[in-house]
């Protein structure tokens, strides 16, 4: 489709094309977007913060100032709970599912979202994101259950996320290729600005905290000597959301390992590495846990935490490749 296309005529054309895509994403995407622009908003006024006086939780007018995290859980509740297409939300930043208040129609599908990923790094004015993931409900009564949001991410309808950063962009899959919009604020829409977004076999860049070296197991140092062999060079911004975004567009690897101290890592599978893996698979990326594929892990909790291998498919089989041979040999 031509550059400068609106979401919402790009998801009525998806529609019209792929018969099986369901209309219900229309209203679900148009309220992520509504979200992503008024977070978008928030963000961009948080460098001013200290110039406009806001002192600990109040701001000059004696008024309490929300944390940003805070803030964006409540934007995408809000903004998401009339839609009619949900019955139930879980969050990074909420303990336990959230169900569809009763005075709201009720729907059949379930939502999961990190709203604010990277948040250490609002203060110094690094891009951060919002991560989000679409289930069909597997339970029929009034309210959500467990089951619904413990699936694994091979049934994920839709994902995505939004970027605020340079600019704000909105990307996201419902299975049919991955797409990009880029937020204009002057006429407040997300325009087309990715369509198909396909990831390199191979990549150039190796993302991954190396100050945690002396905790990494022996596959994971042996593939980053390998990759720095291959020349890759290291980028890593600590925000998981731009570091999987330059990534997708330019090739590369990100990994966040488990470790002697979190054998699991620190990324949540349901929050941040099951929606992503979705992504990478559909740019034809891959995503694993260094053994299995993200896409074919079955959460056991809600809050679950998960190794994260993610990027160009041929980099991250190298990768599960060394953890096999050094960590896991047969
Ligand atoms: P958060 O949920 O506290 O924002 O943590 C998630 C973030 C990711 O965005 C990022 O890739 C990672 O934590 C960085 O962690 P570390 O500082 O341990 O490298």
């Amino acid at each position: 489709m031509e550059l400068g296309t609106t979401l919402t005529r790009f998801i009525i054309a998806q529609q019209r094309k792929y018969p099986g895509a369901s209309g219900d994403f229309s209203g679900l995407l148009a309220a992520i977007a509504t979200a992503g622009k008024v977070i978008s908003h928030e963000v961009n006024k948080a460098g001013l913060i200290d110039i406009l006086g806001y002192k600990g939780k109040k701001n000059i007018h004696g008024e309490e100032v929300q944390k940003l995290d805070d803030f964006t859980n409540k934007v995408f509740m809000r903004t998401l709970s009339h839609t009619g297409h949900l019955v139930g939300i879980a969050s990074e930043e909420m303990d336990d599912i959230y169900q569809i208040p009763e005075e709201y129609p009720k729907g059949k599908y379930v939502f999961l979202m990190d709203p604010l990923d990277g948040s250490s790094n609002i203060d110094v004015n690094i891009s951060i994101g919002s991560i989000f993931s679409i289930y069909r409900r597997k339970s029929q009564g009034p309210l959500a259950e467990m089951s619904d949001f413990l699936q694994a991410g091979r049934h994920q309808v839709c994902a995505g996320y939004l970027i605020y950063g340079s600019s704000t962009m909105l990307v996201y899959t419902t299975g049919y290729g991955v797409h990009g919009f880029t937020l204009d604020p002057g006429i407040g829409e997300f325009l087309l600005s990715h369509e198909g977004i396909q990831m390199p076999d191979r990549g150039g860049i190796y993302s991954i905290n190396e100050s945690y070296t002396s905790q990494w197991s022996g596959g994971i140092k042996a593939y980053i000597e390998h990759a720095k062999g291959e020349k890759k060079t290291a980028r890593y911004v600590g925000s998981l959301v731009a570091d999987f975004h330059r990534n997708l567009l330019k090739g590369g690897i990100y990994i966040y390992p488990g470790d002697k101290k979190n054998p699991n890592g620190k990324l949540r599978l349901l929050y941040e590495a099951a929606p992503l893996a979705f992504i990478a698979e559909q740019a034809k990326g891959y995503a694993s846990d260094g053994q299995t594929a993200m896409m074919d892990i079955v959460p056991k909790s809600l809050h679950q935490r998960v190794p994260l291998f993610i990027g160009s498919a041929h980099d991250v089989r190298q990768a599960e490749h060394y953890m096999s041979k050094i960590d896991n040999p047969s």
